[in-house]
């Protein structure tokens, strides 16, 4: 079975994000969406708050699990018997990072493998941040996150 993990901060997921979920649960036998607990980081939304939405927007892709790591991404892909990573490619600027991302992973375990998916055209802009200013802002986030989400900005910035 060919297991790979998505991982990422999710703070919240987007349209963006679920479009590589998608696309990775048509490449591989089952996609590990892997939410990084980062206590380095402030996020908006809390890792348990993150970890449901992702659950909610992904029912309906069967070979789809929802999970949180704290640590390194190799030590958890171990844990999880899985041998690839999968990314999605926005910019140049994303390429800089990713490819530092995936050469260190490498070098901490030789047998991991990433592998990247260009983002849909329709996204290619599309960030969790972007999404948290318009929202901070009261400005439309329809078209950018699914439904739940978009709810719980809401909730997040009217109290
Ligand atoms: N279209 C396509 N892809 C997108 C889009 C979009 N619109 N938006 C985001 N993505 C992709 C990103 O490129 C990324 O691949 C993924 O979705 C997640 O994005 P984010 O922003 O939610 O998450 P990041 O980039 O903050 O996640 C960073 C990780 C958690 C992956 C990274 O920090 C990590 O692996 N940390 C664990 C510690 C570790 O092992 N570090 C390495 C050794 S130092």
């Amino acid at each position: 079975m060919f297991i790979t993990v998505y991982p990422g901060s999710f703070d919240p997921v987007t349209y963006g994000h679920l479009d590589i979920i998608q696309r990775g649960a048509k490449v591989f036998d089952k996609v590990i969406v892997a939410v990084l607990e980062n206590p380095s980081k402030q996020p908006l939304f809390t890792v348990e708050e993150r970890v449901r939405l992702l659950v909610e927007v992904t029912q309906e892709i069967e070979n789809v699990e929802v999970d949180s790591f704290d640590g390194l991404l190799v030590d958890y892909m171990r844990l999880k018997s899985a041998k690839t990573i999968i990314k999605g490619l926005r910019a140049v600027s994303d390429f800089e990072y990713e490819l530092q991302m995936a050469s260190i992973n490498r070098k901490l375990n030789d047998e991991v493998e990433t592998f990247f998916m260009m983002t849909n055209n329709k996204y290619s802009y599309l960030s969790s941040s972007i999404v948290k200013n318009v929202a901070q802002y009261r400005g439309s986030v329809k078209d950018l996150v699914p439904y739940p989400v978009e709810k719980a900005l809401q909730q997040k910035f009217s109290s």
